[in-house]
């Protein structure tokens, strides 16, 4: 398994809409286990394939892995689980609101408000075709992950004002932390 790197915003691959998967093959398989080595290894709780230059629609997640520091990345595995072509087919009405980040917005966080349940349909690892009915922290990250395969970043929720106080902020992070984005996972 490889440790992928990470787009990050501005980058033209994190702004396209992501081809559907006519077929999950054993690359397509490849891919998804290093996501998710991928996100271990960066600390994320979900990762979408063109967050590591990759414009097909598929992403993975994690929320109940284990985030303490002294964890090995490959002791955090909790309850893995790979999307393709997700789809939502139900939403509920009720919005809830969370603090999000982004790995490809490096050091910046906002508040954003999305449908607090949500049903998705989706093909599995296997290519099997699954229904989850995600709520509380599974529900922001999969549709925060989904976001990404329309090139939608958690930014795109914000006013223009909010967005562009986050846009500047993230450049000045990436100048003040060049050196350390330039070893880490990250592709500048
Ligand atoms: O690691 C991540 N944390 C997070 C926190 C709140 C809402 C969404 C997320 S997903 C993010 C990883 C990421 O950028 N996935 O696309
Ligand atoms: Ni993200």
């Amino acid at each position: 398994m490889t440790v992928l790197k990470i787009y990050v915003a501005p980058h033209p691959v994190l702004k396209k809409k992501a081809e559907p998967v006519a077929k999950v093959t054993d690359k397509d398989r490849k891919l998804m286990d290093d996501m998710l080595e991928t996100m271990y290894a960066t600390d994320g709780i979900g990762l979408a394939a063109p967050q590591v230059g990759v414009s097909k629609r598929i992403l993975v997640l994690d929320v109940e892995q284990k985030r303490d520091d002294d964890i090995p990345p490959q002791e955090r595995r909790v309850k893995p689980l790979c999307f393709v072509n997700p789809e939502i087919i139900w939403e509920s009405e009720d919005r809830r609101v969370y603090n999000e980040g982004c790995l490809s917005v490096p050091g910046q966080y906002a508040e954003v408000a999305r449908p607090d349940k949500v049903r998705v349909k989706y093909l599995d690892y296997d290519g099997k075709e699954r229904e989850i009915e995600a709520d509380k922290l599974l529900a922001t990250c999969l549709q925060h992950e989904m976001d990404h395969l329309d090139g939608i970043l958690f930014v795109d929720h914000l006013s223009t004002l909010k967005r562009d106080i986050v846009m500047r902020k993230l450049k000045k992070y990436k100048k003040e932390n060049e050196e350390e984005m330039a070893e880490s996972h990250v592709l500048l």
